[in-house]
């Protein structure tokens, strides 16, 4: 457990947020949500007032030179604490394994243990092109169009929707499912996936997102959902951010996150604005997402960022933990680096990594939430 210093007029800031702020916050687009989702959605508002919580994509099922072994992560052997959100990704569902190697079978174990260890798990998900059979970034067909309702390949969808649905509901601890952060069609603006920009029209967009929520919502009634949206900041006008970070989105009623995905003002090799310009940049849509979440009454997260390989040995304190602490304005309820692939391909420090100090200065900050650090998210005290 990590020592927090509050001092006394922060913990009476955080006792007063954390009485007030679940009261004002805007229901689940799932008015038929779980207690316990419903109790996760109230504390990731309490917690955004305390500081920022860490997340590691696939970090439960391999790190750089080892897979599939029980409790290992690279995060909790650098600083002996797990990430308080753990990111998956169903793609390739209905296989043994998912597009990155690991069993469904380890991945819902694992979800099911972080959840009994009160950590938070987020999914997102790479479907494949189902119309070639590709990948998620085959954009040779209009796939978008097609597995709408009236579609050719709508059935297609239906069943991958049904496969999600049963995976999501087996993840469960007896009749108490366990809760997730779903984050589907991830980067839409972008054109890199099949259901990005010019492979489908913003109308189009929304449709596929409103009849996915209302599918799992209303036909297969999986009510343990929280809905998250993540454009990618790369494809945002900043000139014009409000209205760019707006592409697609499909509504108030069926949003629950506002999230961001934000390799390009961390550090990319090719963004050559220098390193101020960049950190600018970066406050510039996290304050932005702030703020829409404070608008709309909904939780903002930095859905995805990273710098791959972490070259710069003190990322996690210069790019990201110091200029959230000097502007406290921006209150974000997770950051998620993503998965640690290989020895290049890898943005969370492990073991004997140039970044490892670093790393651990960032989490002895009380500023940074680890698994340690929640408690009880799961259930609503009686105020
Ligand atoms: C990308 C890379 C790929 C991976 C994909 C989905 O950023 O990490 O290797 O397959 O995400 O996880």
């Amino acid at each position: 457990m990590k020592r927090k210093k509050f001092g006394l007029t922060g913990c009476l800031l955080v006792a007063l947020t954390a009485y007030y702020l679940p009261v004002q916050a805007q229901k689940l687009v799932d008015k038929r949500a779980t207690q316990q989702t419903q109790a996760l959605y109230l504390n990731l508002f309490t917690l955004e007032q305390k500081g920022i919580m860490f997340g590691h994509q696939d970090g439960d099922a391999y790190g750089v030179k080892w897979k599939a072994e029980s409790g290992r992560s690279d995060v909790k052997e650098v600083v002996g604490d797990y990430p308080a959100v753990h990111g998956w990704d169903l793609g390739h569902i209905g296989k043994t394994e998912n597009l990155d190697g690991v069993k469904f079978t380890w991945m819902r174990e694992n979800i099911i243990k972080n959840y009994q260890r009160g950590g938070i798990n987020t999914v997102s998900w790479h479907l494949e092109n189902l119309i070639t059979g590709g990948g998620s970034w085959d954009t040779t067909a209009q796939v978008v169009k097609s597995i709408l309702p009236g579609g050719t390949h709508h059935q297609a969808y239906i069943n991958q929707l049904n496969m999600i649905s049963d995976f999501l509901s087996s993840c469960a601890v007896g009749d108490v499912k366990v809760p997730i952060i779903f984050r589907p069609f991830h980067e839409h603006n972008g054109g890199w996936f099949w259901w990005g920009k010019g492979h489908c029209t913003e109308q189009e967009y929304i449709q596929l997102w409103r009849f996915t929520v209302n599918y799992l919502k209303n036909t297969r009634k999986l009510h343990h959902l929280i809905y998250t949206f993540s454009p990618d900041r790369s494809r945002m006008d900043l000139l014009e951010a409000r209205q760019s970070y707006l592409y697609g989105y499909p509504g108030d009623a069926y949003v629950d996150v506002i999230g961001l995905d934000n390799y390009m003002d961390v550090g990319i090799h090719w963004n050559k604005k220098s390193h101020e310009e960049q950190q600018q940049d970066m406050v510039k849509v996290l304050r932005l997402i702030s703020q829409l979440a404070i608008e709309k009454k909904k939780v903002a997260a930095f859905t995805e960022t990273g710098l791959e390989g972490v070259t710069n040995p003190r990322w996690f304190t210069e790019v990201i933990l110091n200029p959230l602490k000097s502007n406290p304005d921006i209150k974000l309820s997770y950051f998620m680096v993503w998965r640690n692939a290989n020895e290049k391909h890898h943005y969370a420090p492990y073991a004997g990594h140039q970044a490892e100090n670093d790393f651990r200065i960032f989490y002895q900050d009380p500023f940074t939430l680890f698994e340690s650090d929640l408690t009880d998210i799961y259930s609503q005290k009686k105020k």
